[in-house]
């Protein structure tokens, strides 16, 4: 753009010249150079995608040899992945509400189940209220700030919404646990005599029908008649497919690849649990769902047809992008509100600060960006000054993220030295550098702490802070800590901090 301003008041005053030979070439270049200015200034589109509880453990293209992702998989081989990024709290409102204003939670102290406005104020302008105030058509389909699934999917109602942050809304109710087909309820019901349960339980339905019967069917519906309509103006497009989010709801067929028979839930290690804190056993866990061998397997087998049903959205949507000629000018972006356990450490859901829980799958794809993997370190809240910056419109000066876009010519590059994020109402925190992860409990730490060494022990079953030997990276990782919570606590909000 500088090209433009600089070189076209040149053009003119050639235009202005009598030598005709001169007046025609300055004329081309002019009409070139307003091409390119054109071209330049058109606005790149935005189609952000966003699962809900789905962990990178169940992706193809995070490892997973048994999960079905296609479409995933295939934006993947075409855009940037981050194989290390994180959810400030693994929990959807909080989650959401950070990525979306741009805040660490414990800034707003937002940690429950509502959009973030009421922490932020009417005058804090959301990501996507951003592009909007910046010319863009702006709408949401389904759950981008917190909904209750599947209660507020049931109704059709629009849960925890922020209504400044979009032109347009659109709900995509479904029948989710009460669905017609198999129904089975694999937590909480050792003797297998409920079919089924609503709320937030692990009931499983091998429904009857096709794909539209459900709410993410009728999201990629509705996201592709969006894209349709509003292909002819800047659009920032969220859609929000609730899957693999609990009740495992998916048609019948996307089970068939699954025989629970087949799945082999993680390992049960022999005292486990003995060295993780009180506060760091998951709410829900194999002990107190009163799950069978046979509840893990189904579980684990429910869970991927949910995601390779939401893959299948995923990639409806993508094939519209495709089909309107919209790839070239759109920004494409796929993550997790946080993830999910599937029985690691006999844990089941989200919460936890442990990795299959808070860990989330990220995919940048966008015009002009070359396909790499990269280990840097990427948070959530990072994503709205990337897209800003992407889009080219200004960053907000309140956003307490990163700007990504380093990374994307150099893949070596770090753009964050360690991940943190929190949970159970911002008292416990994780610190998660390349070789170590520190989750503390209560900011003084006086409900215990764990240490694991990510290089020897990925799968987190030694806590190391009670062996003297590591006892300075634990003092190491207290003082990250202390420096970061004053980090986030050094904001625009006004507030005070006990
Ligand atoms: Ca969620």
């Amino acid at each position: 753009m500088n090209g433009f301003f600089i070189l076209c008041p040149l053009l003119l005053s050639e235009i202005l010249e009598p030598l005709s030979y001169m007046k025609i070439k300055a004329t081309f270049l002019l009409l070139l150079c307003i091409q390119y200015a054109f071209a330049q200034q058109e606005k790149p589109n935005v189609l952000f995608i966003i699962s809900d509880d789905l962990t990178t453990t169940a992706l193809g293209t995070y490892g997973n040899e048994i999960a079905q992702t296609p479409n995933i998989d295939q934006l993947a081989s075409e855009g940037v992945v981050f194989n290390r990024a994180y959810s400030q709290y693994p929990v959807c409102g909080p989650s959401r509400a950070s990525f979306m204003f741009g805040y660490y939670p414990n800034a707003t102290e937002t940690y429950g189940y509502v959009s973030g406005r009421e922490n932020v104020g009417p005058e804090k302008v959301s990501l996507s209220q951003h592009f909007k105030n910046n010319g863009y058509y702006t709408a949401r389909v389904s759950k981008i700030y917190h909904m209750g699934v599947p209660i507020d999917i049931e109704k059709g109602s629009d849960g925890q919404d922020d209504p400044a942050s979009w032109t347009e809304k659109f709900n995509s109710q479904g029948p989710e646990w009460t669905a017609a087909g198999k129904a089975e309820l694999v937590q909480n019901n050792p003797d297998g005599s409920i079919e089924r349960k609503g709320g937030n339980v692990m009931t499983i339905v091998q429904a009857d029908g096709d794909d539209l019967v459900h709410s993410d069917g009728k999201t990629a519906e509705k996201a592709s008649e969006l894209i349709r309509n509003h292909k002819n103006e800047p659009f920032f497009l969220a859609v929000g497919l609730v899957r693999p989010h609990v009740p495992f709801v998916a048609p019948a067929s996307y089970f068939t690849p699954f025989p629970w028979e087949g799945i082999v839930p993680p390992p049960v290690v022999e005292g486990d649990w003995s060295d993780i804190p009180e506060r760091g056993i998951n709410y829900v866990t194999t002990k107190n769902g009163e799950m069978s061998y046979i509840q893990k397997q189904k579980a684990i087998a429910g869970y991927y047809a949910s995601v390779s049903y939401m893959d299948a959205q995923v990639g409806k949507i993508l094939q519209t992008l495709r089909e309107e000629g919209l790839e070239d000018n759109t920004i494409v972006v796929f993550t997790s509100d946080h993830g999910f356990h599937l029985g690691e450490h006999d844990f089941w859901m989200k919460v936890s600060l442990h990795e299959e829980s808070v860990q989330v799958p990220l995919i940048i794809k966008a015009p002009g960006l070359a396909p790499i993997r990269t280990d840097s370190f990427a948070e959530l809240v990072d994503l709205y000054p990337t897209l800003a910056a992407m889009a080219g419109i200004s960053e907000q000066d309140h956003l307490q993220g990163k700007n990504l876009e380093p990374v994307f010519d150099n893949p070596q590059l770090e753009v964050r030295d360690y991940a943190f994020s929190v949970t159970q109402g911002g008292n416990t925190f994780l610190i998660r550098t390349d070789r170590w992860a520190y989750i503390q409990y209560n900011e003084d730490g006086s409900a215990g702490a764990e240490l694991f060494d990510m290089h020897q022990d990925p799968k987190q079953y030694t806590n190391l802070t009670q062996n003297p030997h590591f006892q300075s990276v634990v003092d190491e990782m207290k003082a990250i800590l202390k420096e970061k919570l004053a980090e986030v606590r050094h904001n625009d909000l006004g507030k005070t901090y006990e």
